[in-house]
């Protein structure tokens, strides 16, 4: 028994290659990004960050940068390793990453939903929820996008677990999603929160709980636009911007919306490539193109936070 337990751990924190690839960045750069554990999974695969900074002055102020709550969103979890490459080997080339480096952190979740993203690559590749168990379903996750404390359990949300928008028994029952809150929280400086999600071409800012307008509605706007505007320079992708509400549809729970009514105020998603011809089944073809046009997208952001 302890012989399977123990192996069974040990095939769980060995199953994800893009841990590896962290961990090979962190070593590559150790002046600039360090893998840090954040808590661990349901079926306790440890929940790794990489955090770039230059190291001056502990708190700075600190930008979130969140990929992979939906397991099947691939080019998500993609996307972010990319950009994790991308923003070592840049730093000190590129003035835009180097100056926002200068002022703040960055701090990077890849796998935010490690357990369902295993289950993806071996069991079913449209898993998207947790694998989290519910007492009294046999029906097994909730939807770590509607877990989060705002308006927990209201619009776009279902209090079925066999659903795949499940809000689960309480706001952070998640541990996934709980272990984010816990570390943004006792951080207590994060200006900037961006959750990478597919597919749809979107780029969204609160709310999604209500059609209540965002008191800097008129902000993130204008932020998103020139976002989209700069992504779309690369290869002409287009994407549509507005409040996830009305530009997506209700959704209650969600990491941005709870981001933003916790003090931070540039909370966006991204809901990457493409407008549903092949969908979550993304090409491999279309993973670098896609990364690369978000860079660009993501930098607009971010230099907006860092003068702001
Ligand atoms: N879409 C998002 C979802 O969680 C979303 C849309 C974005 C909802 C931001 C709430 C806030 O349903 C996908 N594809 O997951
Ligand atoms: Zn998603």
């Amino acid at each position: 028994f302890l012989r399977s337990q123990g192996l069974e751990y040990a095939v769980a924190i060995e199953d994800l290659q893009i841990y590896h690839e962290m961990d090979n960045i962190a070593a590559d750069f150790p002046d600039l990004a360090r893998r840090v554990k954040i808590g661990h999974s349901f079926e306790n695969r440890p929940m790794y960050v990489l955090k770039f900074s230059t190291g001056k002055g502990a708190r700075r102020p600190a930008i979130w940068l969140n990929a992979g709550i939906h397991s099947r969103e691939w080019i998500s979890q993609a996307t972010a390793i990319w950009t994790a490459r991308k923003i070592v080997s840049d730093y000190q080339r590129d003035p835009a990453i180097t100056s926002i480096l200068e002022k703040m952190d960055i701090f990077l979740l890849p796998v935010a939903n490690p357990d369902g993203y295993v289950y993806t690559q071996t069991q079913n590749r449209l898993w998207r929820k947790t694998r989290s168990l519910n007492p009294g379903s046999s029906c097994i996750g909730a939807d770590p996008n509607r877990n989060w404390n705002a308006s927990f359990a209201g619009k776009g949300a279902s209090d079925n677990p066999c659903s795949e928008v499940y809000h689960g028994p309480h706001a952070n029952s998640e541990v996934e999603v709980k272990s984010v809150v816990d570390f943004i929280q006792k951080h207590g400086n994060f200006k900037c929160f961006i959750d990478l999600h597919s597919y749809s071409q979107l780029l969204m800012y609160p709310y999604g709980y209500s059609a209540k307008k965002a008191p800097d509605a008129k902000e993130l706007d204008k932020v998103a636009r020139r976002a989209a505007k700069a992504l779309a320079s690369v290869s002409g992708t287009e994407y549509q911007v507005g409040p996830t509400c009305t530009t997506v549809y209700p959704a209650s729970g969600s990491s941005i919306d709870w981001a933003y009514d916790n003090g931070i105020k540039f909370a966006f998603t991204f809901e990457l490539r493409d407008t549903g011809t092949y969908g979550f089944l993304l090409p491999a073809n279309q993973i670098i193109p896609t990364a690369e046009e978000t860079w660009l997208g993501l930098k607009t952001i971010m230099e907006h936070v860092r003068d702001n």
